[in-house]
């Protein structure tokens, strides 16, 4: 089978440095290789880690905030260039996989997978999102500015914009319907995301209902949502998973998912059979308790969910 690999080296849609060493890392661990050698895949695109100097303004001069966002120039340029690198690799009926960077970068890859699928089997793509943070502010809603928090609200339309700099390219056929939007492992989320995804009755499986219900029912029923015969886009953000075992990461929130966990959530959505791209996001090396030890588990953990969603547990 053929995979098609993004690594982006971007931590614009936060705050701190060190998320944007992600890919290299995770690439360095030996998971390109694992994916070929050991899962038989061919890798299309690049092991070479994307920085976009091309596209980056200047100087933080040269990228004021603009409806309270941070570093908005710089987030529509690069996400503008991933999602037609997702899309040139989805169209060619490619696996796609992302290596991030901070989850701004869904922006593209969403934005691509979605137009591509759209033209090559005529359907909408639906998004299963696995993180702790909701990732829905609206601009005028965060609190942060970080884009990294507003993703989804950008790709479902909810926040709207004319300006092509400043996400005005996402068109229709690039956005993700919200009743094809599903979460799982949120315990952290806004004020605001929670009365969007109220009012837009946007599924979403919190670490209460995990709790609840087990994991394996709710990826049944986050599957049951979505439908068959519907591509997935699976969009995983290390910091769903407790910090125990990714530590390496922007905004870690305790009472996380088990890495057994997020792999059984990864391995489901493989099992499908209509997987059609696959985000990892926020692994930051630079961040640690203790450092060694931290990132190790973190690239370690990373690289496992990885391998899940495509397909390493088959036997
Ligand atoms: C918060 C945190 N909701 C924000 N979001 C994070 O900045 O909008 N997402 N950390 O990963
Ligand atoms: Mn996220
Ligand atoms: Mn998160
Ligand atoms: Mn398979």
């Amino acid at each position: 089978e053929d995979l098609g690999i993004v690594a982006v080296g971007f931590s614009g849609g936060q705050g701190k440095v060190g998320v944007d060493e992600g890919p290299e890392v995770l690439i360095k661990s030996g998971l390109l290789t694992q994916l070929h050698t050991e899962l038989g895949y061919n890798i299309h695109g690049d092991d070479k880690v994307h920085l976009y100097p091309e596209l980056l303004p200047k100087s933080q001069d040269d990228d004021p905030p603009y409806r309270g966002m941070k570093n908005p120039l710089a987030v529509s340029a690069v996400t503008r260039r991933i999602a037609e690198q997702t899309y040139e690799h989805s169209r060619q009926g490619r696996m796609t996989l992302t290596l991030g960077g901070d989850h701004s970068i869904a922006i593209g890859t969403v934005a691509g997978v979605a137009k591509a699928t759209r033209e090559r089997i005529g359907r909408e793509t639906a998004v299963i999102w696995v993180d702790a943070h909701a990732d829905i502010n609206t601009p005028e809603d965060s609190d942060s500015g970080n884009i990294h928090g507003m993703p989804l609200a950008f790709l479902t339309g909810i926040a709207k914009e004319e300006r092509e700099e400043y996400f005005g390219w996402i068109k229709e056929d690039m956005r993700l319907n919200p009743r094809k939007l599903v979460y799982i492992g949120l315990r952290d989320v806004d004020k605001a995301e929670k009365r969007i995804l109220r009012e837009h009755n946007i599924k979403a499986f919190s670490m209460f209902d995990i709790d609840r219900h087990g994991i394996g029912r709710v990826v049944e029923m986050a599957l049951a949502h979505i439908g068959n015969d519907t591509p997935i886009h699976l969009s995983f953000d290390v910091d769903a998973l407790d910090p125990q075992w990714a530590p390496s990461t922007g905004t870690p929130v305790r009472g996380g998912l088990t890495l057994r966990e997020g792999d059984y959530i990864c391995e489901s959505v493989h099992q499908t059979g209509s997987l059609v791209a696959v985000d990892l996001v926020e692994v930051n090396p630079k961040l640690a308790e203790d450092q060694m030890v931290g990132v190790q588990e973190t690239v370690r953990a990373g690289c496992s969910l990885v391998r899940c969603a495509l397909g390493e547990s088959l036997l």
